[in-house]
């Protein structure tokens, strides 16, 4: 590894990560430091390194000039990780208790050092084992009134929020987002990986032209409504959990978009891993969904009280506008979620790791169902109720229709 102040790009590996964090100073020298390379997303390596003298650890996370999963041939640039540690610094500003904290960043490297969080666990993976995480839909729900509503135009006055959008200008992993999430699962497209017992589901779901219409539209708005600064993938990959604390990560598809789309994200995979569950805590999942929109609602309420730079923010019936807004982007990105976790790409691997193929292929075709009813049928629902009513019916395969 180069060790000069200008050093030019290189990937690291387990030895080089332990030099940059002693060259960084982030350890007084090398002796007794571990480091393992954990990363297990699409696209990014992540490096713990631990001291066994002090038991002290941290994280190096490093862009590579490429998507991970596919290889050189899925060129990307280095970009992401310069918005990912800025991203984590501003929602940081709004929401300290839930993100981690970032100890250094480095353009050129590419990398971000943050906070060792390895006593908690990634929340798909909890929750594939069985756990419930009793605190996370009131620290989810808060983190995301607290960044969606700080980053908004009602806080922080149009030009701020124009300066703010400028700066989180991410073409490349929107551009992800767009195929990845609206386009090719609504498509037969040779990226989707359909089981074969799925095929004439899926063959359905791309001939139907309500679903396409409104997908589409789904697309327009998450490409051009810049409503507040959004995690971008907020899935339950993206959050660590114990019973106790929660830490949102991985922002790096941060951008200006609509607010719906983070809150649907956590959403949808909340109700993939409830439909994955079949004991008597699939209730408690459940019960997540109605709870972060509660929480959502009361401290985005809240905030727009206390804190609001919009001339007619006290107009009767605005708020109330705005919250039925969100809670109709927020199903409808529910359903793109399911959707492409279903017949897209990247698959909830909760899901995937039924063993049983007549359940794992019941659960599919009922979350394949209601990602539909969530996309055409959006504008229908009016509480969080109704979204688990609706997975219910679903689960139950009889005709979803809570809603007026
Ligand atoms: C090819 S990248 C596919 C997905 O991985 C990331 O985690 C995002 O969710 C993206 O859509
Ligand atoms: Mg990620």
């Amino acid at each position: 590894m180069s060790t000069s102040a200008q050093a030019a790009y290189e990937p690291l590996n387990e030895q080089t990560a332990i030099q940059l964090a002693v060259k960084l100073n982030l350890f007084e020298d090398g002796t007794g430091l571990t480091c393992r390379e954990i990363g297990d997303g699409n696209l990014n390596l992540v490096f713990h390194i631990t001291e066994s003298s002090t038991g002290r650890g941290i994280i190096i996370k490093q862009a590579l000039p490429y998507v991970r999963v596919i290889g050189e041939s899925w060129p990307l640039t280095l970009e992401r990780a310069r918005m990912e540690s800025e991203a984590l610094q501003i929602f940081a500003r709004y929401a300290p208790d839930y993100v981690p904290v970032v100890h250094h960043t480095d353009e050129q490297y590419a990398i971000t050092v943050m906070e060792d969080l390895s006593r908690l666990k990634i929340v798909r993976t909890g929750f594939a084992e069985g756990a419930v995480y009793p605190l996370l839909s009131t620290h989810i729900g808060e983190y995301l009134a607290r960044t969606l509503y700080g980053t908004s135009d009602f806080a922080l006055g149009a030009d701020a929020r124009r300066e703010l959008a400028l700066q989180f200008h991410n073409p490349e992993l929107c551009k992800i987002t767009e195929n990845f999430v609206f386009t090719y699962p609504l498509i037969d497209d040779d990226s989707n990986a359909v089981e074969p017992g799925l095929s004439e589901l899926a063959q359905q779901l791309w001939s139907d032209g309500t679903l396409l219409l409104e997908g589409a539209k789904l697309k327009q708005h998450f490409m051009t409504s810049a409503e507040a600064l959004l995690h971008g993938d907020l899935h339950t990959g993206s959050i660590f959990a114990s019973d106790e604390e929660t830490k949102v990560i991985d922002p790096e598809f941060a951008f200006y978009g609509p607010i719906g789309y983070d809150i649907g994200l956590f959403i949808a995979n909340t109700l993939l891993s409830a439909l994955a569950r079949q004991d008597n805590t699939r209730e408690q999942l459940l019960n997540h969904v109605t709870h972060v929109w509660d929480v959502f609602k009361a401290r985005y309420s809240e905030l727009w009280q206390t804190d609001n730079q919009e001339h007619f923010a006290a107009v009767p019936g605005y708020l109330e506008y705005q919250l039925q807004h969100i809670l109709e982007d927020t199903v409808g990105y529910a359903g793109s979620e399911m959707m492409r976790r279903v017949v897209g790409l990247a698959h909830a691997k909760d899901i995937e790791a039924i063993q049983d193929d007549a359940k794992r292929l019941h659960i599919k075709s009922s979350a394949a169902r209601l990602a539909r009813d969530f996309i055409v049928n959006r504008s229908r629902y009016r509480s969080a109720e109704q979204i688990v009513q609706a997975l219910q019916q679903a689960d139950q395969g009889v005709e979803i229709g809570i809603h007026a």
